[in-house]
C-alpha cells in the first residue's frame, strides 16, 4: 500500500461502518500482522507520528486547522521494516474529545476498537502526564463496558484482559518539563509510573483519582513511555509534513527514531485470545465482527469473536485444502486411464497436502468437524475421479477391441464364417483378438470388465455360426457350447477378481490417508495447546516482568493467578495424552518464580514461608504422580487395545483365508468338472488321441491346483506367524515399560495418608483461601 485508506468510517449519525475496499486489502495479506494503533485527543500529532512509523513524511493526512482531520479509523499496511514475512498495520484514529460526532459514545467505541484490534497501543497526548491528561482518558474506565471476554455471567477478572490487550506506549508530545521527581532525574518510564501512582485512602476524590490509573495499570501491565520535545520552531510546526528534516530539532529526531526502533523491535504479532496468530485476513474478519457488534449496540465478547473467526477461517481452510487436492487431481486426469494404484497413490499424496493446507489455516477445530468436511469432500471428489478413470479405461478398451475385431466384423458381414468349418475359423480369430488385447499396455481398471462384455456380445455370433456349421455333429456342438460357457465364466471371474483387488487397494489408500490425517490433527492440537499455554504464560510473564508480584502479599496474587491458569487448563477439552505431563512441566518451571516471589514477600513470616515451600513441593510431587499415573493408564489402555485389535485382525484374517481357499477350491472344481465332461464327450465320440491329451491336461491341472492351494496355505500361515510375532514384540515392549513405570510410581514418596489427587485439589484449589485470611484483592 503506498498510501493509507479509510478502514472504519463514521457516518453523519455517528454510526461506524467498515469500508469494503479496506477489507479487500486485508483479505490479500496472508502473513502475520503487527498492529500499531494510535489514540489520543484531537490535534495532538497522532497522524504525524504514524507517518514516521511508516517511514514516510506524508501519508495519513495532517490537519493544520483546529478542526479534527482524521475521521473514523484509517489504515496503512506496509512491510515490517525488521521482521521478515510480517506486515506492519498502522491504525490512525479520529481525535478523541472533538466536538459532537452524533453519538455520545462514539469516542469510547473508537478507543475500544483500537484496543481490540491492535497489538501495540500508542496513547498520544500533549504537554505532560498530569491529572488532567489522565482524567481525559475516561475511555479507559469504560473499556469493560465495551469489551467482555466471555458471554457467561461469571465475574470478569482484569487478568483475563491482560491476555489479549495490546502492550501500551504513552507518547507525550511537546514535553517541556524537566524529567524530575522530588528533585531527582528519572527515566521516561519512571515518570509514567509516577504519574500512575495510586493515592491511599477511600474518599470519593481519592477513588476518582485512582480509577483511571488503576484501569491503565490493570489492563496494560506492559507499559512504556516516550517524551518528545517540541519538534521545531513555532512557525514551522504547522507545516511539518513538508519540512526539511534538517529543520527538525535533533532531540525530537532522536526520540522519534528511538520510538520507531522500539516499536519495530518490540511490538509483537497480533494474537487472538488463545494465542492464534492473526494474519491480515483474520484481522479483516476481526474488524468486521467487532464493528458489526459494536454498531448494533451490543458488546463484543472476545470468546465469541474467536469462535466466529474460527468458523470463517475453518470454512476457508476446507476450501483451500480442497483446491489443492482438486488442482492436483485435474492434472492427473489428463493421463487417465491409469492403474488404480497410481490414482490411489496420487490421491493419498494430494489428500495429505490438502490436510496440511487445511491445518495451516484452521484453528480451534477441536472436534475435527471441519476436518471431517474436508475428508468427506475429498472422498466425494475421489469417487468422481475414479469414475472418470473407469470411463477412460472403458473407452480405451472398447476402442482397442473394436479396432482389433474390425476384420472379424467385416468377415461376419460378408458371411465368411457361414461355411462348413466356419466355427473353427471364427474361434481361431476370436482367440487371436483376445491374445492381442491381452498384451496391450495401459488398458486401466476396466480391462477385464470390457473384455467380458465383448466376449458376451461375440458369443451370440459365435453360437449362430456354431449352430449353422455343417461340419460338426450335434454332439460336437454341445461340447463346444459347454466350452464357450466355461470361457465366459472364467472371464467373469477374472473381471470380478480385478474389481475385488481394486476395492482392496482403495480401502488401503483410505486407511492410509486417514492415518495421516489423524497424525496431522494430533500435531495441530498439540500445537494449539502449546500456544494456549504460552499465551497464559505470556500474561503471567508480563506481570512478572513488571514486578506485579514483587509486593507484600505478592505471593498470594501469584498463587491465585497460577491457580486460575490451572483451573482454566483443567476445564479445557481435548488436551489429549500429554495433559498431565505438560502441566507438570509447566508447574516445575513456575516454581522457580514462585519461590523467588515467596522469599521476597514481606507480608509472610519465615515460618509461613517454610510451610509454603513444603506445600509447593507437595503440589509438584502430586502432579508428578498424576502425570505418571496418566501415562500408566494410557499404557494399559494401549495394551488392551493392541490385544483386542490383534484378536480381531486374526479373526478377520482367518475368515478371509477360509473364504479365499473356498473360492479357489470351488473354481478349481468348476473348471475340473468342465474338463471331465469334455473328456467324457471326446471319448464317447472316439477322439482317443484328443482325450488322452485331455487326461494329461487334467492331471496337470489337478497338481497345479494342489500346488496353488498349498502355496496359499503356506502364505497365510506365514502371514499369521508374522502378525503374531509383531504383536508379541509390541506387547513385550509395553510390558517392560509398564513394569518400569510401576516401579517408578511405587518408589515415589507419596504425600501422607491422602491420595495425590486429594492433596492436589486441596492445595491447588484452596491454596490461597486455606492459607491466607482476608478477601482476595481486586
Ligand atoms: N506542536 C506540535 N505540533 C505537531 C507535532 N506533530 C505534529 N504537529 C502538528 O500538529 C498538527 C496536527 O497534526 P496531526 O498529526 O494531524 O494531529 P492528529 O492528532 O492526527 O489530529 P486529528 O487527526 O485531527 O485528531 C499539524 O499541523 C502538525 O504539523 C508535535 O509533536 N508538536
Ligand atoms: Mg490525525
Amino acid at each position: 500500500m503506498d498510501k493509507p485508506v479509510c478502514l472504519i468510517d463514521t457516518e453523519s449519525d455517528g454510526k461506524l461502518c467498515v469500508q469494503q475496499s479496506a477489507l479487500q486489502i486485508l483479505q490479500q495479506i496472508q502473513q502475520p500482522v503487527v498492529v500499531v494503533a494510535v489514540v489520543g485527543l484531537y490535534r495532538t500529532g497522532k497522524s504525524y507520528l504514524m507517518n514516521r512509523l511508516a517511514g514516510q513524511q506524508k501519508g495519513f493526512a495532517l490537519g493544520s486547522t483546529i478542526e479534527s482531520k482524521t475521521k473514523g479509523i484509517w489504515m496503512w499496511c506496509v512491510d515490517h521494516p525488521t521482521k521478515a514475512r510480517t506486515t506492519l498495520v498502522l491504525l490512525d484514529t479520529v481525535g478523541l474529545g472533538d466536538v459532537d460526532k452524533g453519538d455520545p459514545k462514539h469516542d469510547t467505541k473508537i478507543f475500544s476498537l483500537a484496543v481490540l484490534l491492535s497489538s501495540t497501543l500508542v496513547l498520544n497526548s500533549r504537554g505532560t502526564i498530569d491529572n488532567r491528561a489522565i482524567e481525559e482518558l475516561q475511555y479507559v474506565t469504560e473499556l469493560t463496558e465495551y469489551i467482555k471476554v466471555k458471554s457467561s455471567d461469571e465475574g470478569e477478572d482484569d487478568s483475563e484482559f491482560v491476555k489479549f490487550f495490546p502492550s501500551f506506549i504513552w507518547a507525550v508530545r511537546d514535553f517541556t518539563l524537566e524529567q524530575k521527581i522530588n528533585g531527582k532525574y528519572v527515566t521516561e518510564d519512571q515518570y509514567l509510573e509516577y504519574a500512575l501512582k495510586l493515592k491511599p485512602g477511600s474518599s470519593r476524590t481519592v477513588k476518582e483519582f485512582n480509577l483511571p490509573r488503576e484501569c491503565i495499570r490493570n489492563y496494560f501491565p506492559s507499559r512504556k513511555c516516550f517524551t518528545f520535545p517540541f519538534p521545531t520552531t513555532p512557525e514551522n510546526v504547522s507545516r511539518l509534513e513538508s519540512l526539511d528534516p534538517a529543520d527538525l530539532s535533533p532531540d525530537f529526531q532522536k526520540v522519534s527514531d528511538h520510538f520507531c526502533k522500539f516499536i519495530f523491535d518490540r511490538s509483537e504479532v497480533k494474537r487472538l485470545k488463545d494465542g492464534h496468530t492473526v494474519t491480515g485476513r483474520v484481522l479483516g474478519q476481526l474488524v468486521k465482527t467487532y464493528v458489526d457488534t459494536i454498531s448494533s449496540g451490543e458488546v463484543p465478547f472476545l470468546e465469541n469473536a474467536v469462535i466466529a473467526m474460527a468458523m470463517i477461517e475453518n470454512e476457508a481452510a476446507v476450501k483451500e485444502g480442497l483446491e489443492v487436492y482438486q488442482s492436483g487431481m485435474e492434472k492427473l486426469k489428463d493421463s487417465f486411464p491409469l492403474e488404480l494404484k497410481d490414482v490411489s497413490s496420487e490421491h493419498q499424496h494430494l489428500s495429505n497436502m490438502a490436510t496440511q493446507t487445511f491445518m495451516k489455516r484452521s484453528f480451534k477445530d477441536s472436534e475435527g468437524t471441519f476436518m471431517k468436511y474436508l475428508e468427506e469432500d475429498i472422498n466425494k471428489l475421489f469417487d468422481g475421479y475414479l469414475c472418470k478413470n473407469e470411463e477412460a479405461s472403458k473407452k480405451r478398451c472398447e476402442n482397442l477391441l473394436s479396432s482389433l475385431s474390425a476384420p472379424m466384423t467385416e468377415k461376419l458381414k460378408k458371411g465368411f464364417y457361414a461355411t462348413p468349418g466356419g466355427y473353427d475359423l471364427f474361434s481361431q480369430d476370436l482367440e487371436d483378438i483376445i491374445k492381442e488385447y491381452k498384451i496391450q499396455d495401459n488398458k486401466g481398471v476396466k480391462a477385464e470388465d470390457t473384455l467380458e462384455e465383448f466376449l458376451k456380445q461375440k458369443s451370440v455370433d459365435s453360437n449362430a455360426i456354431l449352430q449353422a456349421d455343417k461340419k460338426l455333429t450335434e454332439k460336437e456342438k454341445k461340447i463346444m457350447e459347454e466350452r464357450e460357457k466355461a470361457v465366459l465364466l472364467a472371464q467373469e471371474i477374472n473381471a470380478k477378481e480385478q474389481k475385488q483387488q481394486q476395492l482392496e487397494e482403495k480401502m488401503e489408500a483410505e486407511r492410509r490417508s486417514n492415518e495421516e490425517r489423524m497424525r496431522q490433527m494430533k500435531e495441530k492440537m498439540d500445537e494449539e495447546l502449546r500456544l494456549q499455554r504460552e499465551e497464559a504464560e505470556r500474561a503471567m510473564d508480563k506481570k512478572l516482568k513488571k514486578g506485579f508480584y514483587a509486593t507484600p502479599g505478592g505471593y498470594v496474587l501469584f498463587s491465585q493467578d497460577l491457580e486460575d491458569i490451572i483451573k482454566e487448563y483443567k476445564i479445557q477439552d481435548n488436551k489429549g495424552v500429554k495433559a498431565e505431563e505438560t502441566l507438570e512441566e509447566f508447574l516445575k518451571q513456575k516454581s522457580v518464580d514462585s519461590n523467588a516471589i515467596l522469599q521476597a514477600d514481606k507480608k509472610l513470616t519465615e515460618k509461613e514461608k517454610k510451610i509454603m515451600e513444603e506445600r509447593e513441593k507437595a503440589v509438584l510431587l502430586a502432579q508428578e504422580i498424576n502425570a505418571k499415573e496418566q501415562k500408566q493408564q494410557q499404557l494399559e489402555e494401549k495394551m488392551e487395545a493392541e490385544r483386542r485389535s490383534n484378536e480381531e485382525r486374526m479373526r478377520q484374517m482367518k475368515e478371509k483365508m477360509d473364504e479365499e481357499l473356498r473360492l479357489q477350491r470351488e473354481e478349481a472344481d468348476r473348471a475340473m468338472d468342465s474338463k471331465l465332461k469334455e473328456q467324457a464327450d471326446l471319448l464317447e465320440k472316439g477322439f482317443k488321441e484328443k482325450a488322452d491329451r485331455m487326461t494329461k491336461e487334467i492331471e496337470d491341472f489337478r497338481s497345479k491346483n494342489k500346488e496353488a492351494e498349498k502355496e496359499s496355505d503356506k502364505m497365510f500361515k506365514k502371514m499369521i506367524e508374522n502378525m503374531n510375532n509383531r504383536h508379541a514384540e509390541t506387547m513385550n515392549l509395553m510390558m517392560r515399560q509398564h513394569s518400569e513405570q510401576m516401579k517408578a510410581i511405587m518408589s515415589m514418596p507419596r504425600p501422607k495418608s491422602d491420595s495425590s489427587m486429594v492433596i492436589l485439589r486441596l492445595i491447588i484449589g484452596g491454596l490461597s483461601s486455606a492459607l491466607f485470611s482476608g478477601p482476595r484483592p481486586s
